[in-house]
């Protein structure tokens, strides 16, 4: 697992981000909103994908960066469904698991400090997130939001203690400079909640504590209980969120796929972005493909997705429909929510002898405007981007970009497959497509 420990100093705040290794799924803890770009800067540089912001309870003392990080990457806002927080994507409760990529966090509720307080727990019981019930030699106040501090004291004492004794633990704040602990030792040396200090010991402890109220309480508050949004974006962001009238006459599969069927794809699909997520030698094979139709092949839709409008109605096409609903269903947990297959795939399209583009050997120029798509998608999608990348290998090769020969357009071919494959693109599918594009050379010649 990755795993980071990130710091506020203005709030002494800790955001853990946890990623799975081979899935690069990730999820962080306790986001702050001030931090939301170093967060974002460092999930990218990680190429990490955020599949969840998670939050330990709704914060008195800083604005979560949930909501923010939700509209920037599409993850899903989590917290206790005990939080009173509107707008979240899941509320969880005592016993919930948390998948992402491979890896599960278990919710233990651990109320007390707030009602909506939960602890995240790694499978491995190697690591607890406490957030601000049990801190390093400390707990949490109990003096505002529902604070009890009998209820905290059987939260640590049911739910955290019971870990074995070398799970780390990892607080919400820290102000005298700790990072981490363990189980065991807050056992024993947490001077309020040692196992050797009673209940009522614990309550007089806290009522004696007389902390001055946090400095952003006022505002932190009522912000987090719409997941760190103001009210502007919160509106705004729920708005788009919930169409007003259906976009399309999309209908539900057995398995859960939202779709729509051919007729309407002929009649409106024109209107409508659409994404083919076949292999590129299925694109350009017998069958053809929808004039207009984007190429992205389904392993790089949730890459190239990132980029593109959440609110933009998309139908996704494949060769009989299997392939286009799993990647409606990946769009659909993306945040997409206009979004359909076309039920039966190109199959059924060509079936109805609905017409075809299909890339007729013979011009290179043509041949050379797929490579460039096929590139566009591999580098992310952006066209604009990417364009001064793909002309610049035509002038390292020295080759005509309007008028390129069948070498130069295979020279062209090499530089580019060597390229990707050396920026971690997957070397079998860089191969796929190199050969289909050889093979296409040869036949326009
Ligand atoms: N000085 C900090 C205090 C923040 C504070 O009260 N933190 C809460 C967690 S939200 C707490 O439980 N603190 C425990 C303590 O300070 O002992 C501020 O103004 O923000
Ligand atoms: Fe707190």
């Amino acid at each position: 697992m990755i795993f980071r420990q990130l710091y506020d100093q203005d709030t002494s705040t800790y955001t853990y981000l946890l990623a799975d290794e081979r899935t690069h799924q990730a999820v962080l803890i306790d986001p702050v909103r001030e931090q939301a770009p170093r967060d974002l800067a460092l999930v990218k540089e990680l190429g990490l994908k955020l599949t969840h912001a998670l939050d330990t309870h709704a914060h008195a003392d800083h604005i979560t960066g949930a909501g923010l990080l939700r509209d920037a990457t599409g993850c899903k806002v989590v917290v206790s469904r005990h939080a009173g927080v509107q707008g979240a994507d899941r509320e969880v409760d005592d016993g919930d698991a948390i998948d992402f990529g491979g890896q599960t966090l278990e919710v233990r509720a651990t109320p007390g400090h707030t009602d909506g307080c939960v602890s995240y727990i790694t499978a491995d019981r190697k690591m607890a997130f406490t957030g601000d019930a049990l801190l390093i030699r400390k707990s949490g106040r109990t003096d505002f939001q529902q604070g009890d501090a009998r209820k905290l004291y059987r939260s640590v004492r049911e739910k955290i203690f019971t870990l074995p004794d070398d799970t780390r633990v990892f607080p919400g704040h820290d102000y005298q400079g700790h990072l981490m602990s363990t189980v065991g030792e807050e056992k024993i040396h947490n001077p309020r909640l040692a196992m050797t200090i009673t209940e009522d010991r614990f309550a007089e402890i806290m009522a004696d504590l007389k902390l001055p109220p946090p400095r952003y309480i006022e505002k932190a508050v009522p912000a987090n209980l719409r997941c760190g949004l103001t009210e502007e974006e919160f509106a705004q962001g729920t708005a788009p969120r919930q169409p007003e009238g259906p976009w399309a006459p999309v209908t539900r599969s057995p398995t859960g796929v939202p779709e729509v069927d051919i007729a309407w794809v002929k009649e409106h699909g024109c209107r409508q972005k659409m994404v083919d997520v076949r292999e590129v030698h299925e694109f350009n094979g017998d069958v053809g493909h929808i004039a207009g139709a984007e190429l992205v092949p389904l392993s790089m839709v949730a890459d190239v997705a990132h980029g593109w409008n959440r609110d933009e109605p998309l139908v996704v096409i494949c060769r009989s429909g299997g392939r286009s609903g799993m990647a409606a269903m990946l769009l659909e947990s993306m945040g997409f929510y206009k979004i359909a297959s076309m039920r039966g795939g190109m199959l059924g399209w060509v079936g109805k002898k609905y017409p075809v583009d299909r890339l007729e050997p013979g011009n290179l120029s043509t041949l050379r405007d797929e490579v460039f798509s096929c590139f566009v998608a591999m580098q992310g999608g952006d066209v604009e981007k990417v364009k001064p990348d793909f002309t610049g290998v035509f002038t390292e090769a020295g080759v005509d970009y309007n008028n390129p020969t069948a070498d130069g357009l295979e020279n062209v071919l090499e530089r580019l497959h060597h390229r990707v494959v050396s920026q971690g693109f997957a070397r079998e599918a860089a191969d796929l497509r190199l050969n289909h594009f050889k093979r296409m050379v040869a036949k326009a010649v």
